[in-house]
């Protein structure tokens, strides 16, 4: 382990947050608030995380820009005016800068500047910081504001470095130079969310493009249309109490229209009825239609079966449709796509379909993909293959807690933290969304106020009652752990193969790592462990 030559005159910050995405600039702003010195460091050069790096053609959030928004400050989110029913990533940076600047956050954000080393010092109970650029922090309180999907993954394909033509990955998008794939054959391997829409984006504009599926997928239609004042109004002349309903009472993080009905009570006129009903209005509520999709394995196949048939209505042929059909796994244990005309891609004549599954890549060469069956001439290879989740962009730094302990070590079989939020061992440093906590179960940008409100709380609390370190109780961090598993366990989407669980990834443990109860019991439970004295916490 390489030592952090802390300098002398290294002023010791409360705070010190990485990463400048949603969590990190709320972070600061509440740090401030609560009167503590805190930096920022970013690792890009500019704000806004993972929506700053996913500049792909065709990405858009797929929850309501109404929901997917910031609710700490209603001045904020009374000024602020969306265009659209689901936004842009285009127009959620232009929301993120503008938070930045209306709250003067930019002052605290150091960009460019990757941490690449943090380590806790059993003498003084700080911590030193390293970054990319050289320089070194001290900080009591370290914040890993890293995000759950900003370790972006290319699969090692042979021959891939030979390719003449552009390779690209959807979270890495080039952001000096426009790309045109007008004339170009343009190849997109993946089809999860951001395949999805990078697909029907690009479709319409290259000479010929061609999509490598592994495993097909459901997809919803998002319908989005412009914003209308008259939703504008209902959502903000009641935002307070909505992102209070939100919060504490949904489980999804966003307000949905749920049912108390069981698919399986109902008749198959009753259910065929309400899912074209869902399947018109558009948006993940599809899932909601019966409120036992995600639990029962016959109600979850009634669901999936209308998708099915809906691809099969949609696409023209049926070979194609039969690819793109999926039935590997339920529908939402994989995280649902929702598009904007996807499968009507499929009948254009310039797309072509490869079920990598039936014809598999043997490598990339020089000028194109070859398959077991094929080689498919290119000019550019767009990934749009994930990312090492949630663990990935923590592990990728040499995070060491007491008598120099590893984190990336102690997660060797799986990550644990208590709610998500702190590793035993790890004293003073908090994760915002991590392993164990709802983070991308949920509306993102709810979970996030949720857990630096917890912080920010907690770090005023430690001040008030005089003391300076906090971690988990291994038995507490133990039980919460046993207690994620438990809950997942009980629904279909640890059956998904996904990256929730790792899967996605070679060589890493298979464990669902999100929380699967719901941001509404999870904030609770929060409350109440603060009511308690922070239960389930040591202090000292
Ligand atoms: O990544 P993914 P993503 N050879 O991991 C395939 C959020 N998001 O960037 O299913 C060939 O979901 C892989 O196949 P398989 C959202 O939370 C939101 O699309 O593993 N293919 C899969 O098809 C989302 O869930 C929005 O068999 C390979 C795809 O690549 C999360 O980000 C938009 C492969 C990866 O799908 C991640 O989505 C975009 C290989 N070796 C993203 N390896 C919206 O809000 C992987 N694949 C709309």
């Amino acid at each position: 382990m390489e030592r952090i030559m802390s300098s002398a005159d290294n002023q010791v910050l409360d705070v010190f947050v990485v990463g400048a995405g949603f969590a990190g600039l709320y972070m600061l702003h509440r740090a401030r608030k609560a009167g503590f010195s805190a930096q920022v460091v970013e690792a890009g050069p500019d704000v806004g995380g993972v929506w700053f790096w996913n500049g792909y053609p065709g990405a858009r959030c797929d929850v309501e820009s109404m929901q997917y928004s910031y609710g700490f400050d209603d001045e904020l989110q009374q000024e602020w005016s969306w265009s659209e029913k689901f936004a842009t990533r285009d127009e959620i940076m232009r929301y993120v800068n503008y938070v930045a600047d209306r709250l003067d956050l930019r002052s605290g954000v150091k960009v460019n500047t990757r941490v690449t080393a943090a380590h806790y010092s059993d003498v003084d109970g700080l911590w030193d910081v390293a970054t990319s650029s050289g320089e070194s922090y001290r900080c009591r309180y370290l914040i890993m504001a890293t995000g759950a999907l900003s370790s972006t993954r290319i699969p090692p394909i042979p021959g891939l470095e030979t390719f003449k033509g552009e390779v690209l990955h959807t979270g890495n998008w080039p952001r000096d130079r426009q790309i045109d794939f007008a004339g170009k054959r343009v190849a997109v391997i993946g089809t999860g969310s951001s395949g999805i829409q990078v697909i029907t984006a690009v479709a319409p504009e290259a000479e010929r493009l061609t999509v490598f599926q592994r495993t097909a997928n459901y997809s919803v239609p998002m319908r989005n249309r412009p914003m209308t004042p008259e939703y504008e109004r209902q959502w903000k002349d009641r935002y307070p109490e909505l992102r209070h309903e939100a919060r504490y009472n949904t489980t999804a993080g966003t307000i949905y229209e749920l049912s108390d009905r069981s698919a399986l009570e109902a008749t198959p006129e009753e259910r065929e009825a309400e899912f074209e009903r869902r399947w018109q209005i558009g948006s993940p509520n599809f899932l909601r239609a019966f409120k036992d999709i995600s639990l029962d394995e016959e109600a979850n196949e009634f669901a999936a079966e209308f998708v099915r048939r809906k691809i099969r209505e949609t696409v023209k042929d049926p070979e194609t449709a039969a690819k793109l059909i999926p039935t590997s796994h339920p529908i939402g244990s994989k995280r649902i796509c929702v598009d904007n005309h996807y499968f009507e891609v499929f009948n254009r004549d310039n797309v072509g379909l490869v079920s990598i599954k039936e014809e598999p890549i043997v490598e990339i060469t020089q000028n194109g993909i070859r398959t077991s069956a094929a080689e498919y001439p290119l000019d550019a290879i767009v990934f749009a293959t994930g990312y090492d989740a949630i663990t990935g962009p923590l592990n990728a730094i040499d995070i060491r807690g007491r008598e120099g302990r590893l984190l990336k070590d102690e997660w060797r079989d799986g990550p644990s933290a208590y709610l998500g939020l702190m590793a035993s061992g790890f004293p003073n440093m908090f994760i915002v969304t991590g392993p164990g906590s709802p983070s991308v179960l949920v509306n993102v940008i709810n979970a996030i106020e949720q857990h630096v409100e917890f912080i920010g709380d907690c770090l005023t609390w430690l001040r008030d009652n005089d003391l300076d370190t906090i971690e988990p109780d291994p038995e507490a961090q133990e039980k919460w752990a046993d207690h994620v598993d438990e809950v997942a366990n009980a629904t279909l989407m640890v059956r998904g193969n996904s990256w929730y669980m790792g899967a996605n990834i070679e060589g890493k443990p298979v464990r669902f790592m999100p929380y699967a109860g719901g941001i509404g019991p999870y904030a609770k439970k929060c409350q109440e462990i603060v009511q308690d004295g922070y239960k389930g916490f040591v202090v000292s």
